[in-house]
């Protein structure tokens, strides 16, 4: 084991137990993933870029789509903070390795960070209806997922997320507006679905700098934050490095003159393990 990824496995389980509840679950805990100075400067940094306006929604060249920037004005999305802070940037590299050991993919791409911060109950928020990511990603396979670090500490009460157990063996269900009313899975999932599944877990509560990690095919949601204090988390996602691009519209691959059915090659996706 190298010196980095001897440090992530630090204060976790071992290597082979994550793998094997990602496998099992499609979704699983990193506790203690970002801890002290390091988490800090990130939350720090995550201010800053929030006073500042420069990645939200249409600037740091990423355009959403109108449903996702209608969804946006409940939930502050900054995105693609790595490309000008060295400290997420080293984040999302040292998460990546990790990554690749968890998901077994033979190379890792970053897709993007993100940063979802939902307002406190002065300002108000709307749930994260239940979705998977997938049905979104212009991605040829299913190697898609999420590190989402909650960058204070969370009770289920700050719009913590709930996860369907095992919700990754159902394949793609659609893509699901983030504009819909809030669903429930019975709508969603048939009688055979049901026995694929395992029952639904919040993970809650978390410290300051845990993290979940969820499949981009299992199925999860986010209640309101109706806490005093906004819901501040730094999600940062990636690719299975050998996924083709399809071509279809996201707002992290638009206007970066890719090729369809070809590797996503271009700066802001690079590989990283
Ligand atoms: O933070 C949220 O409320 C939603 C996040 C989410 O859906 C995701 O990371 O895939």
């Amino acid at each position: 084991m190298i010196a980095a990824e001897k440090e992530i496995a630090v204060g976790m389980r071992d290597v082979a137990d994550l793998r094997h509840g990602y496998a099992e679950r499609g979704w699983l805990t990193l506790a203690g993933l970002v801890r002290g100075e390091e988490l800090q400067k990130i939350r720090q940094l995550i201010a800053e870029a929030d006073r500042g306006g420069k990645f939200k929604v249409g600037k740091n060249g990423v355009q959403a789509d109108q449903a996702t920037a209608e969804y946006e004005k409940t939930m502050r999305v900054l995105r693609r903070l790595w490309t000008d802070y060295p400290e997420v940037e080293a984040v999302c590299w040292r998460v990546g390795k990790l990554v690749q050991q968890i998901t077994g993919w033979s190379s890792t791409r970053l897709w993007s960070d993100r940063v979802f911060i939902k307002p406190g109950r002065k300002i108000g928020s709307k749930p994260t209806i239940w979705h998977q990511d997938l049905p979104k990603i212009p991605i040829d396979r299913r190697g898609f997922t999420t590190v989402w670090i909650s960058i204070d500490s969370l009770p289920a009460t700050k719009g913590a997320m709930t996860f369907l157990n095992g919700s990754h063996r159902l394949g793609p269900l659609g893509s699901t507006s983030q504009m819909a009313a809030e669903s429930d899975l019975s709508e969603i999932l048939s009688e055979a679905d049901w026995k694929l599944v395992d029952g639904c877990t919040t993970a809650a509560p978390l410290e300051a700098g845990d993290a979940t990690m969820h499949s981009g095919l299992t199925l999860h949601r986010a209640r309101t934050n109706i806490e005093e204090e906004d819901r501040v988390v730094l999600a940062i996602s990636y690719v299975d490095g050998e996924a083709l691009y399809t071509g279809g519209a996201n707002p992290v691959t638009d206007n970066l003159g890719m090729s369809p059915y070809k590797r996503m090659e271009h700066s802001t996706m690079p590989i990283i393990a």
